[in-house]
């Protein structure tokens, strides 16, 4: 099938690179959202995320004329929903008395409601939200047959996750393979003529069911991962040794690849998407709800592990260094950082927070400061809670001339290998007790 006009619901993350990469591959892009802020900033082609090289994307589509920006959708060949898909915060499912997240599917259901009256015969609609096992046909089906269109006879569904690295967005949107899962076969090749258009990496299809479940089922096998990592750093607290030595030695073996532990799992992927297989079907999912409960209790530890190191936090100035989900990223949602800021200020230290990433981030609970110089200038305690280059690449020398503090807490691995004794400082590091 050929494609001129599509219409891209759900500016974000995922939504804006693929509605600008569409339309500087010559498709006619109708950008949708509902926030009329970031309407308003795209349409004056800023961006409000931070992704590297989105802006020059953006201007680029924006130049081609191809990309417009409006509230709703628009008639078009295809549709792809790429809005997000958190879980309630207020609401939660409770088996044997285990309790989890449960998956706040409203911005799906509105975006596929907003398409009824512009859907026609032979469109395309795309879902590429991450969501639970079976979303496309228990939920899309019967909202987008509304329109008495037909799923699968009338009109083209398909269900196709995006599996892009934050940071590294735009080339893999290109570079990655890509799942296309139809609710029929001819669903799923006419999702793949749609993607060929700039997808250069693998492009498989499946049928809906199994590309959801693949999405899920990569980011819960990470989520697994991290939370060993995290739980033999808390063994190796506990036996007196280099958590960073023993992994780098035990990777060695050629089939053991163990990840980094830190203070959690953030984002709004990784300590999500788990909770959509439990969700959806408890009775089979204890690994997955132990894993994520390790890495949802990893921020505790790290108190744990700065009460050792200070003792009482109370009125004690701490530099929390740091506040996005990982290195590199402006990113805050979920952000264990933000976690670990909570606890020290409810044992009551005073913390000020600096994101080199967003340094005038407003953040309920938190004091965030607009440079590493005010948050460092009367701390007793730094932490480095986010492993970004410029925070790992402070020195001992520098550092020193910064603050008073003497105490560092280093949660992510970013300071070892540098001589802090000989600077004067006691340095405590996460899964290191040797
Ligand atoms: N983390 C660790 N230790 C590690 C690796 C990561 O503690 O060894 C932490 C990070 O600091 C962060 C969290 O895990 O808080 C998640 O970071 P990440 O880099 O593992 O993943 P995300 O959330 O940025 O992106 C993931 C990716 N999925 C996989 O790698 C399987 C990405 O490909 C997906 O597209 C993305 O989720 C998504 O959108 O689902």
């Amino acid at each position: 099938m050929n494609f001129t006009k599509i219409c891209v619901l759900g500016l974000g993350y995922i939504g804006l690179p693929t509605a600008s990469t569409f339309a500087t591959h010559g498709i006619q892009v109708v950008g949708v959202d509902v926030n009329p802020n970031v309407l308003a900033t795209l349409r004056r082609g800023e961006i409000h995320i931070h992704e590297p090289g989105l802006r020059e994307t953006l201007e680029a589509a924006l130049k081609t004329g191809n990309l417009t920006i409006n509230e709703t959708p628009r008639e078009a060949d295809a549709f792809i929903i790429a809005v997000p898909t958190p879980f309630h915060e207020d609401k939660y499912g409770d088996y044997n008395g285990k309790q989890y997240k449960l998956a706040d599917m409203r911005a799906v259901t509105s975006a596929a409601e907003s398409i009824v009256p512009v859907l026609r015969k032979g469109n395309l609609v795309v879902l590429e939200s991450t969501s639970p096992p079976c979303t496309t046909l228990e939920l899309l089906v019967p909202i987008l047959e509304k329109s008495s269109l037909k799923a699968g006879i009338d009109f083209y569904l398909a269900y196709s996750p995006e599996r892009v690295l934050p940071g590294q967005i735009l080339r893999e949107l290109i570079e990655n393979a890509r799942v296309i899962g139809g609710i029929t076969p001819e669903s799923a090749a006419v999702g793949r003529d749609l993607y060929a258009i700039f997808v250069k990496g693998k492009i498989i299809t499946s049928d809906a069911t199994t590309a959801e479940m693949v999405k899920l089922m990569e980011n819960t096998y990470r989520d697994v991962n991290i939370a060993i990592a995290n739980e033999f750093a808390r063994l190796a607290d506990r036996f007196g040794v280099d958590i960073w030595e023993a992994i780098s030695i035990a990777n060695l073996h050629p089939r053991v690849k163990i990840l980094s532990p830190g203070p959690g799992v953030g984002g709004h992927c990784i300590s999500v998407d788990p909770w959509f297989f439990v969700e959806t079907a408890p009775d089979l999912s204890s690994l997955i709800y132990a894993a994520r409960r390790v890495n949802d209790s990893q921020p505790n530890f790290v108190l744990e592990l700065v009460k050792k190191a200070v003792g009482s936090l109370k009125g004690k100035n701490i530099a929390a260094l740091g506040l996005a989900f990982k290195p590199d990223v402006d990113d805050i949602r979920e952000s264990p950082a933000v976690e670990v800021i909570h606890l020290l200020q409810a044992e009551g230290a005073n913390v000020k927070a600096f994101e080199p990433f967003k340094p005038n981030a407003d953040l309920p609970g938190v004091t965030a400061v607009p440079s590493l110089a005010a948050a460092l200038k009367d701390a007793a305690v730094v932490i480095l809670l986010v492993n970004h280059t410029e925070l790992r690449a402070l020195t001992p020398e520098k550092l020193v001339t910064m603050t008073p503090a003497r105490i560092l807490v280093d949660t992510v691995n970013g300071w070892a290998g540098k001589d802090w004794k000989a600077a004067g400082f006691n340095i405590h590091s996460l899964g290191v007790n040797k």
